[in-house]
């Protein structure tokens, strides 16, 4: 008898971060995470995710918890096991390409307050716009000795986006110092042997690891990972499957169990597993019944398929809609999002480009006239500020939108002067922390009214008082 080569799948835990962005709109509190820590850093886990752009923004905004504090908590609680971020590249967890001193003082307080790996990718897949934080990151790892940067493709079909490009792109990423690549499927495009077909061609032409994300929303992802395993992935984004599924990821218990007994072994205990599941069950019947979890979102849309377009993105769609009465336009605006996006240069759809384009969308339907208006957005975006897109975008549109404009040529980050000490000086009533600053630098006008709260609930006001609509908090 043979003895098998082991090469066990390494899995990466998404419940802490995008299993509950996908699903409960990123509402999960951090009190509710810190119990289960211990034993989720007993399973073996390759990394834990636990922070990103819609954490942060949520954590402020809605829960009213500082995310550095939640960042500090979790990483007190996972002695051994890595913990993992996701990183908008020049736009850090923001909607704007930062200066290159904010985006180096990010990656060094993430680090310094309990990130382990950074996964940075561009919304336009413009590989410079992802060189300043992984040249940070990198910085950092040698100065710290911990931080790892890995580059994330944003996964699309068009004409673009041919095996070449993406073979192409992994051999940039190999060159421009990352320790990994992912290939990011927002919208769970990656169909089971398109998904073996790509693996096989990067594995062959980058040494680096590759792990692979996907969602569950057209049904395919856990083939799709099937497949990428035996054609060598190294790693696989899961979630606990009280939170997996529907817009969310393949359940980690399912591919643990696919794969025991085979080279690919995890070694997970199920037993552990199902502890945590246990767990967190009763959090998912709760947000069931409050309609914090809706049940659409856990079967299978299969338009996902047809218009490409990713889950959160529709969601906002509608709610745009609704807000304009217009939702018998639904049709209308998702038949145009395709040519928006064609116009814009064929970017892949991910924060923040879904949001410029899925905006775009909704406005030339209701106005009757495509480009009738842009949004500042809109004008960036065709002005250059975010970077080169793949295909070049459609002239007649430039020429009405901005008219004589000068287009840029150069990285997003290019065109934005350091502004660290201007943003430092605007919120200095406001500083507890170092981090407070980057805070306000992502949401000024969020982190303010947190700020405020803050210092309201130290001075232990009466929050009965406070008004909480205008963010206004007596102190
Ligand atoms: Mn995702």
């Amino acid at each position: 008898m043979s003895e098998m080569v082991k090469k066990p799948i390494g899995i990466t835990e998404t419940i802490l971060r995008d299993a509950h962005q996908s699903l409960i709109a990123t509402r999960m509190p951090t009190e509710l995470m810190l119990p289960i820590l211990d034993k989720m850093d007993k399973v073996g886990y390759h990394s834990i995710e636990c922070w990103g752009g819609a954490t942060f923004d949520a954590s402020l905004r809605f829960l009213k918890e500082d995310p550095w504090e939640r960042l500090r908590k979790i990483r007190d609680g996972l002695k051994n096991t890595k913990t993992q971020m996701l990183f908008r590249g020049q736009n850090i967890l923001g909607y704007r390409p930062y200066a290159d001193d904010v985006v180096d003082y990010f990656v060094q307080k993430s680090v310094a307050n309990g990130i382990d790996i950074i996964r940075i990718f561009d919304c336009l897949n413009d590989i410079r716009n992802l060189q300043e934080a992984v040249d940070a990151t990198n910085r950092v790892k040698a100065q710290e000795g911990k931080g790892h940067a890995q580059v994330a493709l944003s996964y699309t079909l068009g004409d673009a986006y041919t095996m070449e490009y993406w073979v192409d792109m992994a051999k940039k990423i190999e060159e421009m110092g990352a320790d990994s690549i992912c290939i990011k499927d927002m919208a769970g495009l990656l169909v089971p042997y398109k998904a073996s077909e790509l693996i096989k061609a990067m594995k062959e032409n980058t040494k680096l690891p590759i792990q692979l994300h996907t969602h569950y929303t057209s049904g395919v992802a856990s083939m799709t990972y099937l497949k990428a395993v035996e054609a060598g992935v190294d790693v696989i984004d899961c979630a606990m499957s009280p939170f997996a599924l529907g817009t969310s990821q393949p359940a980690t218990e399912v591919m643990v169990e696919t794969f025991k007994g085979t080279e690919y072994d995890t070694g997970f205990d199920q037993n552990l597993l199902a502890e945590i599941a246990d767990y967190f069950r009763p959090y998912r019947d709760e947000a069931l019944a409050s309609g914090l979890l809706n049940p659409k979102v856990m079967g299978v849309d299969i338009k996902t398929l047809l218009y490409q377009v990713p889950g959160g993105m529709l969601s906002n769609m509608v709610s745009q809609l609704k807000e304009q009465n217009a939702e018998d336009k639904y049709y209308d605006v998702l038949r145009e999002i395709p040519e928006v996006r064609k116009d814009l240069g064929e970017p892949p759809l991910v924060t923040p480009s879904s949001q410029i384009v899925g905006t775009q969308a909704v406005f030339n339907v209701l106005m009757g006239e495509r480009y009738k208006m842009a949004t500042d957005q809109t004008k960036d975006m065709l002005r250059g500020k975010y970077g080169k897109t793949v295909k070049p975008m459609n002239q007649e549109v430039i020429d009405k939108v901005i008219p004589g404009e000068e287009i840029r040529t150069e990285r997003s980050g290019a065109y934005v002067e350091n502004e660290l000490d201007k943003l430092e000086a605007e919120m200095a009533e406001w500083k507890q922390q170092d981090e407070d600053v980057l805070s306000y630098a992502l949401f000024p006008q969020v982190a303010v009214d947190f700020f405020k709260y803050r210092q309201a609930q130290q001075e232990k006001v009466d929050m009965t008082q406070a008004d909480s609509k205008n963010g206004a908090y007596p102190v």
